[in-house]
């Protein structure tokens, strides 16, 4: 190509599903560039990435990798996402500050479904992707039967820009459907030059045309030279090729096999010529231009010996270690610069736009700030993506009750990592949850409180929030009396205990006339019956009841706050379980996304967890997604995310929030009720 200028360092995110072979495609790349000396294998934990313990025992990538490379003179970051829907955040702080992606996603059409979430992610933040359909040396579908069924999850169109040559099943190499030229593949190497075999030529020609046609579509003019069968000029070509990749309006489709370096020195050429600059891409969100530094943490991470380093990309003008960075509100001096390769850093003397650097000790500043060593960061920077709701939850302790400090600090940095997580006290249950996206997610968490953090912490469940209330009234009676020794306690009264209606909380009424019961003992009534309702005689927090308190008896001496607090109580515990006590049940209303072809696996997951389903819809925004809305106990949802994942290929998803409490008898109340009394027995 001609008249190309030199880019500054540029980005590049890997994503797609878990298992399409990113991180293997990495290692591949920075092979390819030199940037290592040999590659290393997912199996025997050798790669680039994934050295984290968590990554390297599950042979899962967990966290992003990011490695620096040089290609043909010019610098690269390429950052390998998580595939794992649990992980998306983590992906989405990538693709915010790289200038293109690049999906990788295996060569089968039946899992065509698992790019939906991210394809769509891209298209709605217009970032410009290619389509690698990697493990090329295994597949068994046709590449046009692929490319429908991708191309049924893709808003965009797809354009194909190789067509695979075969011998017998397996593809051997490839015709690039620009140049016209034909290379074969060898295990390891770069692949050679060779002559067009004759009996591709027929389905070239087809292809080539297919992707001028779409081309066309965006320029008028190739159009016309089409129409009047005119050969379009290369240069034409490939600059609408690149027009169209970093408008996001067309996909580049490529082909290759990331284990056996198959294609990927096309995949660099390719990125070399189309992906955009730096500075297209921060024109693409919104900035200025200028010289005026500006960088974005887009990753923080705590390290043993170096402390905090957060990732960031430098967008605008150069950064020199030792320099003053802030966000407007917190301003820390800066450390150190890194250049990363894995888990690896070289130092910098100072980083310049386009770069992708490690900053040390930049305290007080988090994981999507915009950063500078200015004063404050311009107005009107674009929005960092929210963390998506929570899904699920473990309850989390020290194993050592002189560990919950250290426990609470760990937690703060692991939040810190990763804002997907979410620390929460439960004030009904008094337990400490830790949530994330998935019991995987959260189990690594668990993980890294015991290996990076070194608190030894157990983990279970979350108990369920029950409560309780009447369905009777009745009037109690109730007197406390005691003589010991000199002075002695004496209060009565008589309360009438009533059910209100669901949400109604509780109430307190003072009935009292002429003083049976003294305006200052009132109070100390109430306290004694709020103090019973913590725990009702089914064993649970009583809601929707109201106590009035309508009459009573004193004694000069004998009378007490004390005294009154205790009849207060002792009447509650007399009179309720003449209440008829009910168990209540916290009740969510869900929404669960997943792609039509699954709705129905949806509705049979509702009834038998004893959902209500409300309705469902096409699920707005999402072509070729429903949206079904049920009631769901909360009993029910723990683990609804991993069945829900394990019948939707993983991208399955819902919002939920609690709704209301509903009653609960029968068998399945007296288990919740012996469950939560731990001795099997109803209590009296
Ligand atoms: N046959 C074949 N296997 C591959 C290829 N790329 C990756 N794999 C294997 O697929 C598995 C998942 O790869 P990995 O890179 O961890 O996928 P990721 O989850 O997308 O990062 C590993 O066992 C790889 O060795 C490929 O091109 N061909
Ligand atoms: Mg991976």
């Amino acid at each position: 190509m001609t008249g190309r200028q030199a880019s500054g360092p540029r980005c590049v995110a890997l994503v797609g599903p878990y298992l399409g072979g990113k991180t293997t495609l990495l290692e591949s790349l920075l092979a390819a560039c030199g940037a290592i000396p040999r590659r290393g294998s997912i199996k025997d934990g050798t790669t680039v990435g994934d050295s984290a313990p968590a990554a390297r025992a599950r042979q899962m990538s967990v966290e992003m990798n990011i490695a620096h490379a040089t290609f043909m003179d010019e610098a690269w970051t390429f950052v390998d996402c998580p595939g794992s829907i649990e992980f998306a955040h983590e992906a989405h702080a990538a693709l915010m500050v790289a200038d293109a992606a690049v999906v990788v996603t295996p060569p089968e059409a039946e899992r065509a479904a698992m790019l939906g979430p991210v394809l769509k992610f891209l298209d709605d933040h217009a970032i410009p992707h290619v389509l690698f359909v990697n493990k090329i040396d295994v597949a068994t579908t046709r590449l046009r039967d692929l490319l429908a069924a991708f191309q049924a999850v893709s808003t965009r169109p797809l354009a194909l820009r190789q067509v695979p040559i075969r011998q017998g099943d397996t593809i051997t190499g490839y015709v690039d459907l620009v140049s016209e030229r034909a290379y074969r593949y060898h295990p390891g190497q770069p692949s050679d030059l060779i002559q067009l075999p004759a009996d591709v030529k027929a389905r070239e020609q087809e292809a080539r045309g297919s992707l001028l046609e779409t081309l066309a579509d965006y320029d008028d003019k190739l159009l016309e030279q089409l129409l009047e069968d005119t050969a379009p000029p290369a240069d034409v070509i490939y600059a609408d090729l690149a027009k169209t990749f970093a408008d996001d309006k067309l996909v580049p489709v490529l082909i290759g096999s990331a284990e056996r370096d198959y294609g990927v020195r096309r995949l660099l050429k390719f990125l070399r010529h189309e992906v955009p600059s730096c500075a297209a891409t921060a024109a693409r969100l919104g900035l200025s231009p200028g010289d005026e530094p500006l960088a974005q943490i887009f990753k923080t991470r705590y390290v043993p010996h170096a402390g905090k380093l957060s990732f960031a990309r430098i967008w605008r003008g150069a950064i020199a270690d030792g320099a003053t960075l802030g966000d407007g509100v917190h301003h820390a001096r800066l450390a150190s610069i890194g250049r990363p390769l894995g888990a690896q850093t070289s130092k910098l003397a100072k980083a310049e736009a386009g770069d992708v650097v490690a900053l040390g000790k930049l305290e007080g500043l988090a994981t999507g700030s915009w950063i500078t060593p200015a004063a404050r960061p311009p107005a009107e920077l674009p929005a960092w993506p929210d963390a998506p709701k929570p899904l699920f939850s473990l309850a989390v302790n020290a194993e050592k009750r002189g560990d919950d400090v250290k426990l609470s600090g760990a937690l703060h940095h692991l939040v810190e990592e990763d804002p997907s997580l979410v620390v929460e006290h439960d004030a009904d249950t008094h337990e400490l949850l830790l949530w994330g996206q998935g019991e995987v997610h959260v189990s690594i968490a668990a993980d890294r409180l015991r290996t990076q953090h070194h608190v030894a912490v157990v983990t279970h469940p979350p108990r369920v929030p029950y409560k309780e209330t009447i369905r009777k009234s009745v009037d109690q009676h109730a007197r406390h009396k005691r003589q010991s020794g000199g002075h002695g306690q004496f209060a009565d009264v008589t309360i009438k205990i009533e059910p209100l209606p669901r949400g109604g909380g509780f109430a307190f009424e003072d009935k009292i006339v002429g003083g049976a019961v003294p305006r200052n003992f009132i109070p100390a009534v109430e306290e004694g019956v709020r103090d019973f309702l913590k725990r009702g005689p089914l064993g649970f927090p009583v809601v929707d009841v109201k106590v009035t308190l309508h009459d009573g008896q004193y004694h000069d001496v004998d009378s007490s706050d004390m005294a009154f607090k205790t009849a207060g109580a002792l009447g509650m515990r007399e009179g309720m379980p003449k209440c008829d006590p009910v168990l209540l049940e916290p009740i969510c209303k869900v929404a669960i996304d997943v792609p039509q072809e699954f709705t129905s696996n949806v509705q049979r997951i509702l009834s038998s967890r004893r959902g209500r389903i409300l309705g469902f819809d096409a699920r707005a925004g999402w072509p070729g997604w429903d949206e079904v809305q049920a009631y769901l106990p909360q009993a029910e949802m723990h683990d609804l995310i991993v069945e829900l994942r394990s019948v939707t290929m993983g991208v399955g998803g819902f919002d939920w929030r609690f709704d209301h409490l509903t009653e609960v008898t029968g068998k399945l109340a007296d288990k919740i009720v012996a469950a939560a009394n731990g001795d099997g027995k109803v209590p009296a």
